[in-house]
């Protein structure tokens, strides 16, 4: 089964930005989808959870340089 993440994020200023953490995210494993929306500071990620899990994307995100919190 798919699951669903919604995160803030914020620090991004541009939409190159969204496209980093867009890129980053869907290269991990077990990534359906990314849309990360830089105007109202949000990350949807649809995930399967065998594969990955909330806190690794939420890593991910943070990697890029941009602080991310989990909301639902
Ligand atoms: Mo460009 Mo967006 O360096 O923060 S990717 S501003």
């Amino acid at each position: 089964a798919e699951d669903k993440a919604l995160f803030s994020v914020t620090g991004m200023t541009c939409s190159a930005c969204a496209g980093s953490v867009e890129k980053a995210v869907k290269r991990l494993p077990g990534i359906r989808e990314a849309v990360v929306d830089v105007l109202n500071k949000r990350a949807q990620v649809m995930f399967f959870p065998n594969y990955v899990n909330v806190e690794t994307i939420r890593e991910t995100i943070e990697d890029v340089g941009f602080q991310a919190t989990l909301i639902n």
